[in-house]
Order: structure tokens, then sequence, then C-alpha cells
């Protein structure tokens, strides 16, 4: 992705999962946003965006972070969100015996007393695969990556839902089902 790209693709975050309102946009309970509404607003707050644009940026999303609904008129994040006015119906699944959670070392002691929190977000964000556990973890400094008994904890209770992305989300992760 080009940096243009890369810094629409921020903006998009910003706007379809944490602050909908800094732009006056809407989003519905499943997170989706008109399209024509979207370039609106945002241009209103300074982004020239269009069409092909977004639509580029959605395919091209590394992580695929956005969709487009079926009919084309709307998008949304797929996850990651922190607006309470969104509440995606995730699809609960049973989760694989192990999955991965890749944080930075400065905050270990933290989460070895208190689990892993959603922090500000919805959920607490898991992966399948250690390697972008580390990536993750890499944006707030030295990596570690964190092993979690995803099925026991399951087995306990404790609901995984997965994103259209593949990402694991679930709403806390108590200090027990944590492996180093
Ligand atoms: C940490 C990106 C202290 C947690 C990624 C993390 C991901 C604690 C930070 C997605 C803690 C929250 C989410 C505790 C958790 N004490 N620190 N008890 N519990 N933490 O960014 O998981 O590129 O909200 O380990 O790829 O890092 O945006 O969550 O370091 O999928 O699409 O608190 O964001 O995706 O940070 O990242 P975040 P995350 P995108």
């Amino acid at each position: 992705m080009n940096k243009k790209s890369s810094e629409i693709s921020k903006f998009l975050s910003y706007v379809l999962r944490h602050e909908p309102q800094a732009i006056g946009l809407l989003l519905d309970r499943e997170g989706w946003a008109v399209i024509s509404e979207l370039i609106v607003q945002a241009k209103q707050a300074g982004q020239n965006l269009n069409d092909t644009l977004i639509r580029e940026i959605v395919i091209n999303s590394d992580k695929k972070r956005f969709a487009i609904s079926e009919d084309g008129l709307r998008i949304r994040a797929v996850q990651g969100h922190s607006t309470n006015t969104v509440a995606i119906a995730h699809a609960e699944k049973i989760p694989p015996e192990f999955l991965y959670h890749g944080t930075a070392t400065r905050f270990l002691d933290s989460i070895l007393r208190e689990g892993l929190k959603p922090g500000s977000r919805q959920y607490v964000h898991l992966s399948e695969d250690m390697e972008v556990a580390t990536a993750v973890g890499q944006r707030y400094g030295k990596p570690v990556v964190l092993k979690i008994e995803a099925l026991r904890m399951h087995q306990q209770g404790l609901k995984f839902f997965q994103a259209e992305n593949g990402v694991w989300l679930t709403k806390q992760v108590p200090f027990r089902y944590i492996q180093r």
C-alpha cells in the first residue's frame, strides 16, 4: 500500500471503528456506514475520498480490515471497534486449542496480574498465528507472544467470536489461561 492509501486506511479505521461522530457520520448497530455519506462527510473534514479509492483500499488491506455490503452501498470495519454505538453480531465459534496474543514486554507485569483486558476496544484480539501476534506486539515496543489456552477457556464457559477477517475475539482472558 502506498503512503496515500495507508493514510486513508488509517482515516477509515478511525471513523469506522472509533470516532464516527468526529466527521458527523452515522454507523448502524452492525457498524455499517453508507459509502456516499462517508464521502460527503469526509470531504467536509478535509479528506478527499471517492468510490474507487475506497474500494481499492478495502481490497488491498493487508488484514482485510474493511468489508463492503452485498448491495455495494455500505462499508464497515470488521473488527477493532471502540465506539459503543456499534455491536456487531460476530459469529460465536469454538476456538482451536491455543490462540496467541502479541503484546509489549512492558505490559507483562500488569497482564500477569490482571489478565488480558480489552482496553479501549470492545474485545481482546487473538490470533491463530504466532507471527501475526509478534507483529501486533511490536506496535507497542519489544514484543512478547502469550499463548492462550483458548479451548479450555471455551470449555469453561467463556465465549469466542471470529471476525470476518479471521481475528479471534473474546471479552477478556483471565491470567490462569495465559502461558508465556
Ligand atoms: C495490552 C491491530 C496492561 C494489550 C492489531 C495491547 C490487532 C494490557 C494493549 C488489533 C492488559 C491494547 C488490536 C493489562 C491487555 N495490562 N496492558 N491487563 N491487557 N493489555 O491496540 O491487541 O492494524 O487496543 O496486550 O493487528 O494490540 O488496527 O490491542 O498491547 O488485531 O487492524 O493493551 O489492532 O489491528 O492495545 O491490537 P490495542 P491489540 P489493525
